[in-house]
């Protein structure tokens, strides 16, 4: 039996909940396809950091180098400042292991209520690839005359070419394989950031020349946050740095339905390092400890990664349960107007598998 190592980190708020969930469904999947899923959880996040100091152990990365892949839940509380838990947990995990290329779709299932009049079902087919380890993320910056009205505070964005390079090549490979409208649209800012983003336009035009068979669009962020609702079917796969590509994909799940239906895969395209999958949206405080965060997020992501796993039949299996529960518009948790917990959702989805011939 083949056996995959998985390191589960449900972090914080909701992520607590709908991890279980993910889990459940990959049991499900592999007592179907004869796979093991070996999960070791690690309770590392803010109740952690509350009683350590720190969001996860030093050794954290060493202790995950050896799974196969990461299933992550949330980060955030109201206990401790955003920037230290973000800064002390998923980021770290993020540039540690060189996910430099965060896959975020963005699909319109049917039976899912969409924002915007007229969509069909299907109309909504995208997908951002997020640069995930530098740009406006970098940790690069600082404070003097903290507290004082003198306070100064220096941010400083990150590209590198070698940076930009690889994953604008990463979104022409992926609009080559998804093979549907063979489009890539370069996002940026370079009419105000002049330095950093002129150098990722000039190299999404270099590196451009080597996918004739791929349309090219380079559009500023402002303009792709408008289009995004104005005419999303219009995108296939979108490129942008690592804040844009955030802002981008929040757009991309609401108009699709949910935060709650909006996976996501950040990946080492070189398996050098495991990958993480997680769902896009956050801790959400607001509704932690009621049971009912949607999970298919997460299930969504557990089924990305066992595509990166090379698993393609299990994968499917887990989408088309996904989208038949969806379609039948039953069995939903509130954010898409129905009544189900997260665990019943889940429920649902280990049915479907467990039956589907
Ligand atoms: N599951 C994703 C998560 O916990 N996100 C919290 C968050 O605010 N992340 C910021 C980011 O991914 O840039």
């Amino acid at each position: 039996m083949k056996t995959y190592r998985i390191g589960v980190i449900p972090g914080d708020g909701i992520g607590k909940e709908v991890i279980p969930e993910g889990k459940k469904v990959l049991e499900a999947v592999g007592k179907r396809f004869g796979l093991k899923f070996e999960f070791t959880d690690f309770p590392w996040g803010t109740e952690y950091y509350l009683s350590t100091g720190e969001m996860m152990p030093e050794d954290g990365l060493d202790t995950l180098k050896s799974f196969d892949a990461i299933l992550f839940g949330a980060v955030g509380d109201p206990k401790v400042p955003d920037h230290i838990t973000l800064h002390g947990l998923i980021l770290p995990i993020r540039r540690g292991f060189d996910q430099y290329a965060c896959e975020r779709p963005s699909y319109l299932y049917a039976g899912v209520p969409c924002p915007l009049v007229g969509k069909k079902p299907g109309e909504i087919d995208l997908i951002v690839i997020r640069e995930n380890t530098e740009g406006e993320y970098a940790p690069i910056g600082g404070h003097v005359y903290l507290g004082t009205p003198e306070e100064v505070a220096v941010q400083t964005a990150v590209f590198t070419r070698r940076g930009c390079e690889r994953v604008i090549r990463y979104a022409f490979e992926l609009a080559r394989k998804r093979n549907k409208k063979k489009l890539v649209t370069s996002v940026t800012k370079s009419n105000a950031q002049g330095f950093g983003m002129v150098l990722w336009d000039r190299t999404f035009r270099e590196v451009a020349r080597s996918y004739p068979d791929i349309q090219t669009e380079s559009l500023l962020v402002d303009a792709a946050c408008m289009d995004f609702v104005r005419r999303p079917e219009h995108f296939d796969v979108v490129v942008a740095s690592n804040l844009f590509g955030d802002i981008l994909t929040d757009i991309g799940a609401i108009i699709s339905g949910s935060m709650g239906l909006a996976p996501s895969a950040n990946l080492n395209p070189e398996r050098r390092f495991p990958s993480m999958f997680e769902p896009v949206h956050g801790s959400a405080p607001d509704i932690y400890g009621k049971g009912i965060a949607n999970p298919l997020a997460t299930i969504l992501s557990a089924r990305m990664m066992l595509d990166f796993l090379g698993e393609e039949e299990a994968a499917r299996l887990i989408e088309g349960a996904v989208r038949k529960i969806l379609a039948e518009e039953k069995i939903r948790t509130p954010d898409l107007g129905g009544k189900a917990t997260t665990k019943e959702v889940g429920d649902a989805v280990v049915e479907l598998i467990s039956q589907t011939q």
